[in-house]
Order: C-alpha cells, then sequence, then structure tokens
C-alpha cells in the first residue's frame, strides 16, 4: 500500500514494500494469510473484510456477514492484525490509513481509553460522561511515573518537568472545535499541575477556583456545547441558546436580601434572557451554582463588597434590557418609557434617571461650530442601549480579570518559569453564523496554521536544509484561507474594516464588495442576501464550508462607544464605573473633538483588528514556548456519550493532518542536538580524546563507541538527529557514569572524615 493507500505496496518507516500475500493466489485456505483489509462502501464507511483472491484490478473480499462481494484493489486498503488493536500510539500502527485509524480510536473509545498519542500530539475524545481516570491517585501515579499511558496528565508532567529540568517556560496548546472537550482538559491539566507544584499552597486551590468563576462569567450555552467558552452575546441570542451562565446563576440563586437590593427577578422576565426561549440546561442547577461561585469569589478573596458591586452592574444590565421606546413624531423619533426598567437601571448603575434617559435618546451633533442635541430613531436608541449593556458587560469581566490576577499574584513578582495552558472558543458552524463565529473561526484557522507549521511544515523543512536524506510527507496547509481574511488590499478583514470606516456603508453594501472582489478565491462563495460562504480548513479532503450573515457585521465591528455613553459611565457613583472611566477613556482614545460623522463616536480599533492583533501576541508567546499539543475530538454532534460517528471524527483528524503528524513522527527523528551540545552532554563518556577533535567527528566517535545503529540517527550539517528512544542508550550511561562519580566522591569524604 503506498502512503495514501492504494493496495500492493506496505508503508513502512523507510518508506514502501510489497505486501506478499496479496499476490498469493493459493486457494489453500489453510495454509495461506488472510490478508485484512478495509474496503470503502461509501465516502466515510469503510468495512472490515479478508481477501480470497486478487486479479489485480479487482478482488473477491469475505466481509464479516459472510458475504463475498468484488471490490475493485483501489477501493481496498490493508488492515492491521488484531494484535495491533489497542496501541495506544498511533504511529505503532503497521499500516496507517484512515480506516485503520478510525478503527483503532473507536476500538480503544468503546473501552473508555479516551487517550491516545498521535505521535507527539495527544488525542483526546471526549467521553461526554464522567471516565473513573483522574484524582489524586492517578495523579500521585503519573508523578511517581508509574503510569504512562496516554493522559492530560502525562502531557502537563512532561511540561512541567521540562520547565523545571530546562527552566524554559512551557505552553500545553489545546485545540478542537465546540464541544470537543479543551476547557474539560484545560481544567484536568490546571489540576494535575496544582497537584504537582502543590504542597499545600493555598494559591494551588485558588487557581482551580478561578475556573468557576471565569466559566460563569465567560460560558454560555450554545447548540454545539452546553457551557461553550463564548464572547459577545449579552444583548442577543440566537434561538435555543443562553447568555452567559452568571445571568441565571443570580436570578435563580441569589439570597432575598441581594435579591432585594438588586430589584431581582426571575430570569423569565428579562429581555436579554428570554428572547432564546432557553432559560435552563438539562441536569445543571443554576442555584447550586451561584452558591459554588460565591464560595469561588470568597476564596479567592474578592471581598463581598466588590462582589456586590459586581451583581449590581449584572442587574443593571438586565435592567437596561427590559427599557424600550415609544415613536413619536411621524415614526422620526423616540422616547424612552419611563418604567420600572430605568428606575432600576438607572439606580442600580447610580446615575441620575434623567442622565440614562437622554443618552439613550438623544446625540450631540456639531452643526457648524455649534453643537446641536439630536433625537435618536428607534434603531439608533436601541442600539445605543445594547451598546451600553454590552461595554458595562465588558468592563465587570475585564475589572474580573484584573481582581483575580492581583489575587493570585498577591504582590509576588513572577520571575519563575511557567507553564501556560491554552484554551480558546472552538471552531463553530452554526445554521447562522455571524460576526462572533466569524472571528471565532478565524482564530481556529490561525491556531491549525500554527499547528501544521509547528507539527509538519518546520519540521520536515529543517530536515532538508539540514541536509539528511528524507522524503517529504505532502500537506495541504490552510494558508489560502488564512488570505481569504487577512490580504491587504482585498482580504475579508481589510474590506470590513474599510466599510466600517465609511459611515453610509451597510451589511449589503459589505456583502457586495466582497462578491466583487472575492469571486475568484477558492474559499469564498458570494451567495444572495447579505450572505457569504467560507471553505474553512482548505483542503479538498477536510472540506467545512460554513455559511455567514453579513447581518450586524459592520456594526459589530466597529463596537462604537458614543461618547455621551463613556461621560454617562462615568457620571455614576458605583464602584465599577468609577474604577473604570478612566481606564476606559486611555484605552479608547477618547477624543471629544473626534467626530467621525453626524455622530460624535471615540475613534478606535476595529474589533477584528483587535481580535487578529491579540491573537499575533498570542501566537508569539507560544512561540517562544516549548510546546505540547492536545488535539481534542468530538465523536458526535449530540453530546452523547458512547457514540463515536466515524465521519464527524474523520472530518476533525483531517483537519488537524493528524495522520501526516503520524507520518512524520514515525519515520522522523524526534531527538536532535547540535554537534557541539551532543559532544558537551556526552564527550565524557569516550574518556580520552584530542584537543584537535571538532564536534563533528566527536560526536561520530561516541555514536560508534556506544554502538548507536546507523539507520537510528542521521548526520546534518548543523545538527544529530535521532529516532525515537535512541538517546536514552547514552543518557544511561552518563546517569550511570555520574553515579559512579557520585560513590567514588562520598567514599573520598567517608575516609578523609
Ligand atoms: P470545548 O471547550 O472544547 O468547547 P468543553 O470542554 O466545554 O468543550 O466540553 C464540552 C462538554 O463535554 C463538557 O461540558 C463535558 O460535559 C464533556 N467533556 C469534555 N471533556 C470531558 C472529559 N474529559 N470527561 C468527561 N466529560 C467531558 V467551546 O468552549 O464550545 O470550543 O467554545
Ligand atoms: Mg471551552
Amino acid at each position: 500500500v503506498n502512503k495514501e493507500g492504494s493496495v500492493g505496496e506496505r508503508e513502512n518507516c523507510f518508506g514502501a514494500e510489497k505486501v506478499e500475500e496479496l499476490e498469493d493466489g493459493d486457494e489453500d485456505e489453510g495454509n495461506r494469510k488472510k490478508l485484512r483489509v478495509w474496503c470503502r462502501r461509501h465516502d466515510y464507511l469503510w468495512e472490515s473484510g479478508q481477501i480470497r483472491s486478487n486479479s489485480g484490478e479487482k478482488a473477491l473480499v469475505l466481509l464479516p456477514d459472510g458475504t463475498v462481494v468484488t471490490v475493485p484493489t483501489q477501493d481496498l486498503l490493508p488492515a492491521n492484525p488484531h494484535i495491533l488493536d489497542e496501541v495506544d500510539d498511533l504511529a505503532q500502527l503497521s499500516y496507517l490509513n484512515e480506516p485503520s485509524v478510525l478503527h483503532n480510536l473507536q476500538y480503544r473509545y468503546t473501552k473508555d481509553n479516551i487517550y491516545s498519542k498521535a505521535g507527539p500530539v495527544l488525542l483526546a475524545i471526549n467521553p461526554f460522561k464522567s471516565v473513573p481516570i483522574y484524582g489524586d491517585d492517578i495523579v500521585t501515579a503519573y508523578r511517581k511515573n508509574l503510569l504512562d499511558s496516554p493522559h492530560v496528565y502525562a502531557t502537563a508532567d512532561a511540561a512541567y518537568k521540562a520547565m523545571i529540568a530546562d527552566e524554559v517556560n512551557q505552553s500545553i496548546i489545546i485545540s478542537g472545535e465546540s464541544g470537543a472537550g479543551k476547557t474539560e482538559t484545560a481544567k484536568i491539566a490546571m489540576q494535575y499541575l496544582a497537584a504537582r507544584g502543590g504542597g499545600g499552597d493555598v494559591i494551588e486551590s485558588k487557581v482551580l477556583q478561578t475556573s468557576c468563576i471565569l466559566e460563569a462569567f465567560g460560558n454560555a450555552k450554545t447548540a454545539m456545547n452546553n457551557n461553550s467558552s463564548r464572547f459577545s452575546r449579552v444583548v442577543q441570542l440566537a434561538q435555543g441558546e443562553r447568555s452567559y451562565h452568571i445571568f441565571y446563576q443570580l436570578c435563580s440563586g441569589a439570597p432575598s436580601g441581594l435579591r432585594g437590593r438588586l430589584r431581582l427577578r426571575g430570569a423569565s422576565e428579562y429581555k436579554y434572557l428570554n428572547q432564546s426561549e432557553c432559560l435552563e440546561i438539562p441536569n445543571i442547577d443554576d442555584a447550586q451554582k451561584f452558591h459554588d461561585l460565591m464560595e469561588a469569589l470568597d476564596s479567592i478573596r474578592i471581598c463581598k463588597e466588590d462582589q456586590e458591586y459586581a451583581f449590581e452592574m449584572l442587574a443593571a444590565v438586565l435592567w437596561l434590557g427590559n427599557i424600550s421606546f415609544v415613536v413619536t413624531d411621524n415614526q422620526k423619533h423616540i422616547e424612552v418609557v419611563s418604567d420600572e426598567a430605568v428606575t432600576n437601571a438607572a439606580g442600580l448603575m447610580g446615575c441620575f434617571e434623567q442622565d440614562l434617559i437622554l443618552t439613550l435618546s438623544t446625540r450631540r451633533v456639531r452643526a457648524g461650530k455649534d453643537e446641536v442635541t439630536k433625537s435618536l430613531t428607534l434603531e439608533q436608541a436601541i442600539a445605543t442601549r445594547d451598546a451600553l449593556a454590552s461595554f458595562i458587560y465588558v468592563s465587570l469581566f475585564d475589572w474580573l480579570v484584573e481582581k483575580i490576577n492581583l489575587s493570585l499574584s498577591m504582590g509576588k513578582d513572577n520571575m519563575g518559569c511557567s507553564v501556560s495552558i491554552l484554551d480558546m472558543c472552538g471552531f463553530e458552524s452554526l445554521k447562522k453564523n455571524n460576526f462572533e463565529q466569524f472571528c471565532t473561526n478565524y482564530a481556529n484557522e490561525r491556531l491549525q496554521q500554527h499547528l501544521n507549521q509547528h507539527l509538519i511544515k518546520h519540521e520536515q523543512e529543517e530536515y532538508e536544509l539540514d541536509g539528511i536524506d528524507w522524503n517529504k510527507v505532502e500537506f495541504e496547509d490552510n494558508q489560502e484561507c488564512i488570505d481569504l481574511f487577512e490580504k491587504k488590499p482585498i482580504g475579508l478583514m481589510p474590506i470590513l474594516d474599510e466599510l466600517s470606516n465609511l459611515p453610509k456603508a451597510t451589511d449589503l453594501t459589505f456583502s457586495a464588495k466582497l462578491k466583487h472582489h472575492l469571486s475568484n478565491n477558492r474559499c469564498f462563495q458570494g451567495e444572495r442576501g447579505g450572505t457569504f460562504r467560507i471553505r474553512h480548513h482548505a483542503g479538498e479532503a477536510s472540506l467545512l464550508v460554513v455559511l455567514y450573515e453579513t447581518e450586524k457585521f459592520l456594526e459589530k465591528n466597529r463596537d462604537q462607544v458614543h461618547s455621551e455613553i463613556i461621560e454617562l459611565y462615568a457620571s455614576c457613583t458605583g464602584r465599577l464605573p468609577q474604577s473604570f472611566a478612566p481606564l476606559l477613556k486611555q484605552s479608547q482614545n477618547l477624543d471629544s473633538a473626534s467626530v467621525q460623522s453626524e455622530m460624535s463616536v471615540c475613534k478606535k480599533q476595529s474589533v477584528a483588528t483587535t481580535f487578529k492583533g491579540q491573537l499575533f501576541k498570542l501566537i508569539q508567546h507560544l512561540e517562544s514556548t516549548k510546546q505540547h499539543f492536545i488535539c481534542c475530538i468530538r465523536p458526535n454532534n449530540k453530546q452523547i456519550p458512547g457514540a463515536f460517528e466515524k465521519d464527524i471524527a474523520l472530518r476533525q483528524l483531517r483537519c488537524c493532518g493528524i495522520l501526516q503528524v503520524v507520518r512524520i513522527s514515525k519515520s522522523g527523528y524526534p531527538m536532535q542536538m547540535t554537534h557541539q551540545e551532543f559532544t558537551k552532554r556526552y564527550v565524557s563518556l569516550l574518556g580520552e580524546t584530542k584537543d584537535s577533535q571538532d564536534p563533528l567527528s566527536l560526536s561520530i566517535a561516541i555514536l560508534q563507541k556506544f554502538g548507536i545503529l546507523p539507520e537510528m540517527y542521521q548526520v546534518g550539517y548543523t545538527k544529530l538527529y535521532f529516532r525515537k528512544g535512541q538517546i536514552d542508550v547514552l543518557e544511561d550511561v552518563r546517569k550511570q557514569g555520574t553515579l559512579e562519580l557520585q560513590k567514588c566522591f562520598n567514599g573520598r569524604h567517608a575516609c578523609q572524615d
């Protein structure tokens, strides 16, 4: 079977070889080895079978149900012997093809072995149920090297050990689609590191408590995941989804005193929450969660007063959403309905009711040298109300993160090394996809590119540049899709920014412009009615087409905060607005003279551009660390245990280029050292050396002395490349040598004493 797997040759780590059995025409079953194969029935459906005879173009195959079918040989792939069914590293499979990989992962999954290695990457397949493979005993077992099967603990342990031994910052990068298990995996890694670095210090338990807080304020129920890490959803919800958990927790869990002070009602009475007709998550008790949250806030020492301020702001957001408007003057202008919503919102924010009403219904506009006050249209008023609510929530979130960081650092400088864990919002393809999915999916393309480059591209480029023998593993990367987003001046983001700066541009002119400029791009497809499609994770095999609706793209990208909103916020007596207003003025570059259109807005970077900048910084940070990779796979779309749907899993494996990663790992050289590093580390093992010997000849002398087989390493221009496990031999000798020395040294001491 060749690399992609047409029958005839078998892949091994040195290339391809013939599978003799396939050409065996012997009819005597007793003597003949039966070759197990996969036969393609449909695109994703491969059935196992045994070859009966093979004419070259076609083969007769016996299926498990006893039928014998004729299958074209291009639809056959060799299967691995049963003994390999359960190997925990895909690199150990003799035949590396998609059905074999899926079979292995599914087989392991049914036995609750949710973790496997794919070369250097840990695969984690979401069990959607609790599996008894976590907890103190198992942590201890990994710490003491009593267990070494693939596990998040093993990955976290490797990162921790490398941090201590090499004094280099580490990172654990967790990728995967929405609902694949990234956040849970990140929490498991944190648990391990907390236990590992622990020793009963309060800081570890505090770090763990932060997940509870960050999830309450940063996670929400979506179609894909009941506990999805999301952003921007305070004012608008898709059907069946929820806003951030914290709102529902507060509404159902706040004790009566607090309820009274916040004028709180049930979640169903708030428009921001009831618009999506989804208030509860099955099996989740929001009131209990609120209780847990209060405990977490206490434990990280956020004082009761600050907690109350935060809750006030949440209640203010909810009441803002209930503020309504009436249209007067021939449908032209609006007035704010003066009801309890306005009173409560103003009361909670700590501003005058009249100021709030003015902010929501009018705007100051320049007319020549003068400034006049203009009444807003209904659409503008709603946008202003929603902008204020989002703005409060964002400030609250930033404030909370700052509080948490302060509490964790407790005034200490973090001078030591670190392990960073990356968990972000995963790729989404919903019925209706909007600006949020646009940003999220872009971020995931970028992260995927980073993984491809690190695990597939750079590794091979290095082999080639250093002049070693190497059969290149081909991989179609997602550069084309990244270009579609970023390329200046006619990528999705530059066009979005350009139109966001034009006051008269609309979502429809935006989509028309995209269609006009991008129709030739393979990853783009313009559609009617303000929609467009992106082919994500480009490459025919892993095609994933997502339909986006441009509605509100420009507004969300601008995220305009009118100076009136900032002024109102600054006038509020609440503690949060007080501590945030000055910061906002700086960060938003507030300039009262900046009049862009007929309205005065704070000029600032667009949301997409800010997001892109943050992403670049993040990737830069990762590149400065030693990276460890975990790839989470969602085995079904229903969030149920026990269902491993091959087509769904396969698409994700293809997107991450898992097969290619394993191929490189199988035939690659995971351990690399420069000639100098190698000599410095092992030269003592040679005994006598001559000063004149250069690092390369010394290296070769060492390798020969310890009998490292020539096929187990390669010598590049600058580095030595070793196959897996080879360096262990030398390490053992070196350690032995150090021990001997140590004994000798101790012995001398004893004598002298
Ligand atoms: P995500 O972080 O990858 O999605 P989560 O980590 O929130 O996904 O996982 C989704 C759900 O899967 C969790 O709420 C658990 O019910 C279940 N789950 C995941 N991993 C495990 C595990 N190891 N053991 C048991 N259950 C698990 V998103 O944030 O939506 O991208 O944006
Ligand atoms: Mg998550």
